[in-house]
């Protein structure tokens, strides 16, 4: 193995000679077990720890990472001491309730979207995880598995190409191999993929055929069962025979953008450019006269379900951008009290008449 082969680029050196540190060693994150990062060198692969000061600096290192380390002379453990800069970084919005933002991963090229051509099939869903891709600044990949289970998969390969343009869509079937090589290409030496999607779609799977062999469990799905277990419990890089690094991680049951996803006019073009003809700047697309959204979808010429999915992403950003803004949070309770304030009024006015 070598520094190239794990994703290794002029950016990262050059990085790294300016820390003025030449008495650390670069490596990858390619684990990260309580505590325990475990960190791919040129040669071999050492568990390491993290120094007082960069667990202080707040942000963790996470799987795909560069970092700067010092191996401890006397025991096969390293200290990390320096994050390198990371040039893409997939994040969402944490549990229930929580604004928080988790960090996924870093320092990815292409992002492979995996649905199952079973009752998985979701193009909500697609939407979603498209946005977290694109907002990453990555290339997405759409992967349409299992089509072993579905005859005419090719039509939910049209239907994909339709709703993303320009996005490439690949029809796989992981038992028979079917779609890897197309995947392998995508990939590309040098380049660091990360798979995701739901939970037994088969990720573990088709990254187990790219390594030629069974590094990584799978289980059926109907085992998945109704305590909804993920096979996969921790994200995981490898690097793959023919060059390239992917990375596996867990099913993610429901997926909450970060904060900030600047994406969604790109994953929802056709509505954002129609939405832009509208009389108003402002338009809600609920009856306002002008609204080339509502004319459009009285022609049959707009998709219902995308108009609601956007605005649904739209009200979840509002949120979140609320949640970090307490300024925002104010200005929007002021609105509604002078809304209800002014509706109030009316009311009694039309009581009077
Ligand atoms: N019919 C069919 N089954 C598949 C295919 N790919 C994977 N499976 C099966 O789907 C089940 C789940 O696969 P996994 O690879 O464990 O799924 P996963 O996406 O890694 O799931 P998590 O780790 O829980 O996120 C396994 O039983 C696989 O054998 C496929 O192309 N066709
Ligand atoms: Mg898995
Ligand atoms: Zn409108």
């Amino acid at each position: 193995m070598n520094l190239n082969d794990l994703g290794w680029s002029s950016d990262f050196a050059q990085a790294f000679t300016s820390l003025g540190t030449p008495d650390l060693q670069p490596g990858r994150i390619t684990a990260v077990h309580r505590g325990r990062w475990l960190v791919a060198l040129d040669t071999h692969s050492t568990p390491a720890l993290l120094t007082g000061r960069l667990r202080a600096a707040g942000e963790l290192p996470v799987v795909g990472d560069w970092v700067a380390l010092r191996p401890r002379p006397d025991e096969p453990l390293a200290d990390l001491h320096h994050v390198l800069p990371r040039r893409s970084v997939l994040a969402r919005t944490g549990g229930r309730e929580r604004a928080e933002q988790e960090t996924l991963a870093a320092n990815l090229d292409i992002l492979f979207i995996v649905m199952g051509l079973d009752a998985n099939y979701n193009l909500r869903r697609l939407e979603r995880f498209l946005a977290l891709g694109r907002g990453a600044g990555l290339e997405c990949a759409v992967v349409l598995n299992k089509s072993d289970l579905r005859a005419d998969w090719p039509a939910a390969v049209r239907e994909v190409q339709l709703l993303a343009p320009g996005v490439s869509v690949l029809a796989a079937a992981a038992a028979s191999g079917l779609g890897l090589e197309r995947i392998r290409d995508a990939i590309g030496p040098g380049r660091t993929a990360a798979f995701v999607g739901s939970s037994g779609v088969g990720k573990s799977t088709l990254v187990n055929e790219l390594l030629g062999e069974a590094r990584q469990a799978t289980l059926e799905v109907s085992s998945h069962g109704a305590r909804g277990q993920h096979t996969t419990v921790t994200r995981e890089l490898f690097l793959l025979p023919g060059g390239g690094v992917v990375i596996d991680t867990p099913g993610l049951r429901e997926l909450r953008l970060p904060a900030g996803d600047a994406a969604l006019p790109d994953v929802f073009a056709e509505v954002v450019e129609l939405a832009a003809r509208c009389r108003f700047s402002d338009c809600r697309h609920a009856g306002e006269p002008g609204c080339a959204v509502q004319s459009a979808l009285a022609e049959g010429r707009l998709d219902p379900a995308r108009v609601r999915a956007l605005a649904k992403l739209e009200r979840e950003q509002a949120w979140l951008a609320e949640r970090g803004d307490p300024r925002a949070a104010h200005a929007r309770k002021e609105r509604w009290k002078k809304i209800h304030r002014e509706a109030r009024s009316l009311a009694k006015a039309r009581h009077r008449q």
